[in-house]
């Protein structure tokens, strides 16, 4: 909870007046029966007119104020949980968005989306519900108990009855709601995973037919959503109509009771009126502190949902980089017994052993088999992941001894599932330097040969690209996002499988064109094809996380046993294509 009031704390002038002018309301609430029977004992009764008008006056001036005071609490209330709750979800925006990969393994998107949107919702109600209601209930509570003792006390030992049969209807039912709402929001959870995955990749699951299964499966986490929800919420329901029972059954007692007591001459009538509404007042406070509790059962729930991505430990920070200020400069990548897995100390590593250097400015290929480790071995140089033995160094330096800003900065990467966003092709190469000229942008489409195609869009540079760069081809996609990490003029470039879907003559020009403009970049290039990295100074060709054979293509083409092996296969497709 303390962790809570940093977030109240800019707003703590609206969370103190919400609550005082709610105060003030309820003390007006109490006064009024009072006054009430005053003026049936003193004017009706009586029959004294001047008595009704002047009392009538005061009534109407306490109601006045009263109404003002609510309008006011009700607005600080308001404002404190809206302005408390947006901070929350901008702190958490904020901390998914220094999440390592590991950490975003560890969370799903949509399970993410909730947490971020609804659970604060979640929040935000009960924290506004709190400020209007949560003094306002006991403080009304106590008041008309009071009031009505005050009246007599006999007729309110009749309520000291209800109360304790009340509360623990209401205990249990908090005791029964706050499990259920926790899995309501695990459902949602897996509701909103749905809809994202199945949005995200419309496409995937168009091209495959796949919609009624997609439909039948969003189905079943809806309903699944539905019941469990209706399972939550019959709880809640209940609470109500036995709330009403018991007032309905409690004013009964009292009339009934008062009844006699007026027959019997030792009360007024007037008295009788103002305590059936305090009746009134104490079992409607109990009813809403009833509701205050079930939606703080249920934003417990989700606080501690909030709490988990709050709280999730980012295993990756340069919290004890050494040398904070140093920036990449010449771009040597060192690797010294490296090995690597997903999960700490779990399955067989993805990774073992890996050892070599990189020296500034040479072309590294990166070859071998699906699976064989090669994306997992480059997301290493970056610190996408951390290597889970052994080291790997940057310019001799341990890459966790930098600050994560300036590593990235001098490592330019191209990941092998790579996406546009919304906005301009020049937008979007302006990722990877926002001040980059015009002259600079085409410059680096011209060394990804992506300026050709863009200058033949009607819009050009202008032309607005689709959520994850829909509108361009699989080969325009890759060469823009070459053409977005050579802006960054990175000392080290990774290009995991980028020119997959370009045609070889293309991809040989890239080629070409990083010899001359990026001379002094170390290239790393993950390629299928024996094509794209037989130029390369040194290649390191990957099998089952192991390094089984290094050095240039004639180098292996006469020593390594599963480079040949790619290499015949390979020749021998063309050949069949050529033929
Ligand atoms: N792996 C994993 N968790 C991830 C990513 C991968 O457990 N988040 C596993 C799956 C593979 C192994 O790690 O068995 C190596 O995966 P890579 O992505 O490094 O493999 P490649 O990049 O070599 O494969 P591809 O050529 O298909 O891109
Ligand atoms: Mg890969």
């Amino acid at each position: 909870m303390k962790r809570y009031l940093k977030y109240a704390r800019p707003y703590r002038t609206a969370f103190i007046l919400g609550p005082v002018l709610m105060i003030a309301e309820v003390i007006g609430e109490i006064m009024l029966p009072k006054m009430m029977s005053l003026i049936i004992n003193n004017g009706v009764a009586e029959r004294n007119s001047g008595y009704i008008i002047s009392m009538g006056l005061a009534m109407a001036f306490v109601a006045a104020l009263m109404a003002i005071c609510g309008i006011g609490a009700a607005y600080f209330s308001c404002k404190a949980s809206v302005s408390f709750t947006s901070d929350l979800r901008q702190e958490l925006f904020a901390k998914v968005q220094q999440f390592s990969f590991k950490n975003i393994d560890q969370f799903s998107t949509g399970s993410l989306v909730t947490r971020l949107t609804n659970d604060v919702q979640q929040l935000q109600m009960v924290v506004m519900m709190c400020l209007r209601m949560g003094l306002r209930a006991p403080g009304m509570l106590l008041g008309a108990l009071f009031m009505a003792f005050i009246m007599n006390a006999r007729l309110a030992v009749i309520i000291l009855v209800v109360i304790p049969l009340l509360a623990a209807a209401i205990g249990s039912i908090m005791y029964l709601a706050y499990p259920r709402f926790t899995v309501m929001q695990k459902k949602l959870d897996a509701m909103n995973s749905g809809i994202q995955e199945a949005l995200t990749n419309v496409r995937v699951v168009k091209s495959f037919v796949r919609e009624d299964f997609e439909e039948e499966r969003f189905n079943k986490a809806n309903t699944d959503l539905q019941s469990n929800s209706l399972r939550a919420m019959k709880i809640v329901m209940a609470t109500m109509p036995v709330m009403m029972l018991a007032m309905n059954i409690t004013t009964l007692a009292v009339v009934w009771y008062g009844g006699n007591l007026i027959i019997g001459g030792s009360m007024q009538v007037g008295d009788l009126t103002a305590f059936t509404t305090y009746i009134v007042q104490i079992l409607m406070s109990l009813m809403i502190l009833s509701m205050i509790f079930l939606n703080f059962a249920r934003a417990m729930a989700s606080v501690k949902r909030i709490d988990e991505v709050l709280q999730a430990e980012i295993d990756l920070t340069d919290d004890k980089a050494a040398y904070k200020d140093l920036e990449v400069k010449e771009g040597r990548v060192e690797f010294k017994d490296v090995s690597f897995s997903y999960e700490d100390g779990g399955a067989a590593p993805v990774l073992e052993h890996i050892s070599f250097v990189a020296e500034p400015g040479q072309v590294i290929g990166i070859i071998g088999s699906t699976g064989s480790g090669k994306t997992s071995l480059v997301q290493m140089i970056p610190r996408l992941y951390d290597a889970s033995a052994g080291q790997v160094l940057v310019d001799g330096v341990d890459v966790r001894d930098y600050s994560l800003h300036h590593l990235r900065n001098g490592v330019g990467m191209v990941l092998q599932k790579n996406v546009l966003f919304s906005g301009t092709i020049e937008e979007n190469l302006q990722w990877g330097d926002e001040n980059a000229t015009m002259e600079e942008i085409r410059a680096a489409a011209d060394a990804s040969q992506a300026d050709g195609f863009v200058t033949s869009f009607p819009d050009g540079y202008d032309t607005d690209m689709g959520q994850g760069g829909v509108n361009v081809s699989g080969g325009q996609k890759q060469r823009l996002c070459i053409a977005r990490a050579l802006l960054k003029r990175p000392k080290i470039l990774i290009l995991d499988d980028s020119t997959s879907a370009v045609d070889t003559a293309t991809e040989a020009k890239i080629r070409e064109s990083f010899n001359t403009a990026l001379k002094d970049t170390t290239k790393f290039i993950i390629a299928q094809r024996i094509s794209s990295v037989e130029e390369a100074d040194q290649i390191l060709v990957l099998d089952d996380g192991r390094i089984v054979g290094m050095g240039t293509h004639q180098e292996l083409l006469e020593s390594c046993e599963a480079y040949q092996e790619i290499y015949y296969s390979q020749r021998e497709k063309n050949e069949e294509v050529s033929a």
